[in-house]
């Protein structure tokens, strides 16, 4: 299995140095504003593009890797909402078992539906714990997942679910809190889920101003996953960007 993408999250995790994912939903985005984002993000020293939604409406996943792909060299990870979303075109796969819920089709069914198809498709397969936080409003994933999502003041919950994700060799941990959520993840929360766990954290769901983002970091988050609030305003890409990296310089 190719591990080259992952290492580098693990070696950016030692050093203490964050990283920034700009999230492109391919039901989203057009060519002119895949280009906006790709200009931004190369300007702002974004890390990792993560490619992929809950629904995935359109069929035009593959255009829209190929296209990030043609512009820039910054990796494009899959993140999907659904087996379907699989594109040969990109770097690294995140596959997640939704280990929050106790819905058995997204922890362990539709894995073994697609495996073959994953593994054909040649790409860097990241195993990752995807643990869904309350975030004040249902989210499409909460809807789709037909999965409860730990509450938001749960911290011990997130954190045995993240070390129990871990000890079954999920190599990521995902916590997120859905598009577009009211109310991101808290900082306590964070803290406690990274305290407990060796391997990389990662951040989503609701983070709409880079002080948050700064502070997720400093309460343990490796990586933090920006979607909705780049979408309603680009320029955004710049200031997340820096106050994500200020933290590996000051740590
Ligand atoms: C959602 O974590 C991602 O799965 C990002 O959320 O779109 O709210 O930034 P936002």
């Amino acid at each position: 299995m190719k591990q080259d993408l992952y290492n580098q999250f693990a070696s950016r995790k030692q050093q203490g140095r964050k990283s920034f994912s700009v999230l492109i939903d391919p039901d989203k985005v057009d060519s002119k504003s895949i280009d906006q984002i790709v200009g931004l993000s190369i300007e702002a020293k974004v890390d990792y593009f993560f490619v992929g939604g809950s629904l995935v409406i359109s069929n035009h996943l593959d255009e829209c890797i190929q296209m990030i792909k043609s512009q820039c060299t910054i990796p494009v990870v899959l993140f999907p909402g659904s087996p379907s979303q699989v594109s040969k075109y990109a770097d690294a796969l995140l596959y997640l078992s939704l280990i929050s819920g106790r819905n058995p089709e997204l922890l362990i069914g539709q894995h073994v539906i697609s495996a073959p198809f994953v593994k054909m498709s040649g790409l860097e397969i990241m195993p990752t714990g995807y643990i869904v936080v309350d975030g004040g409003a249902p989210t499409t994933v909460s809807y789709i997942s037909n999965a409860t999502p730990i509450p938001a003041d749960k911290n011990e919950i997130a954190m045995c679910t993240a070390m129990a994700g871990e000890m079954l060799g999920m190599k990521l941990i995902y916590m997120d809190a859905g598009s577009g959520a009211k109310k991101p993840i808290t900082e306590a929360m964070i803290e406690k889920v990274a305290t407990h766990i060796e391997c990389p954290l990662i951040i989503g769901g609701g983070i709409i101003e880079p002080e948050k983002a700064y502070n997720n970091c400093k309460s343990g988050a490796d990586i933090i996953v920006v979607g909705n609030a780049i979408e309603k305003d680009p320029s955004l890409i710049k200031e997340m960007s820096a106050a994500i990296h200020s933290v590996s310089f000051s740590a």
